[in-house]
């Protein structure tokens, strides 16, 4: 394609589990007919319409969170180095590089230890310090 997939949406509340978790993330609700990727684990740069030039590094699930049962697919950007909600406000996510697949892990710490590796995977794919 030539620049990395691009996926819109509105920041909605999730099941507020990611606070919990030390990785709480902003919920992508995207129009009808979007392209969502394929579910599992990915770097992607994070744009806000209101700051559209300023590019946050995120690693985002997409998928049904599994570890959780969960049903509903969802779009989850944890968004690196901002302590912010982000609700309400309509965003994008550039898909950049895949990470990994979307696994039922069997416990919660097990789930939070691959996600610190995929922070650092992301950091790496998008060269960015921290
Ligand atoms: N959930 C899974 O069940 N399996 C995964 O492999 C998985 N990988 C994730 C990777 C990243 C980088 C992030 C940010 C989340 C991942 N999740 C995964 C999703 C978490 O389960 C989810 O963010 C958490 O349950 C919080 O959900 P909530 O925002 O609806 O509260």
């Amino acid at each position: 394609l030539g620049r990395p997939h691009r996926l819109e949406g509105i920041v909605v509340r999730g099941d507020g589990r990611g606070h919990d978790l030390g990785y709480p993330t902003a919920n992508l609700s995207t129009p009808r007919f979007a392209a969502v990727p394929a579910d599992g684990v990915y770097a992607c740069w994070f744009v806000r319409d209101n700051q559209p030039d300023r590019l946050l590094p995120a690693a985002v699930s997409v998928g049904t969170n599994p570890t959780f049962s969960g049903r509903e697919r969802t779009v989850e950007a944890f968004v690196l180095d901002v302590d912010e909600d982000f609700y309400g406000q309509h965003v994008a996510l550039d898909f950049v590089g895949r990470l990994r697949d979307m696994v039922r892990f069997s416990s919660v710490e097990d789930l939070v230890e691959q996600i610190a590796d995929d922070v650092r995977r992301t950091r790496t794919i998008l060269r960015t310090g921290g």
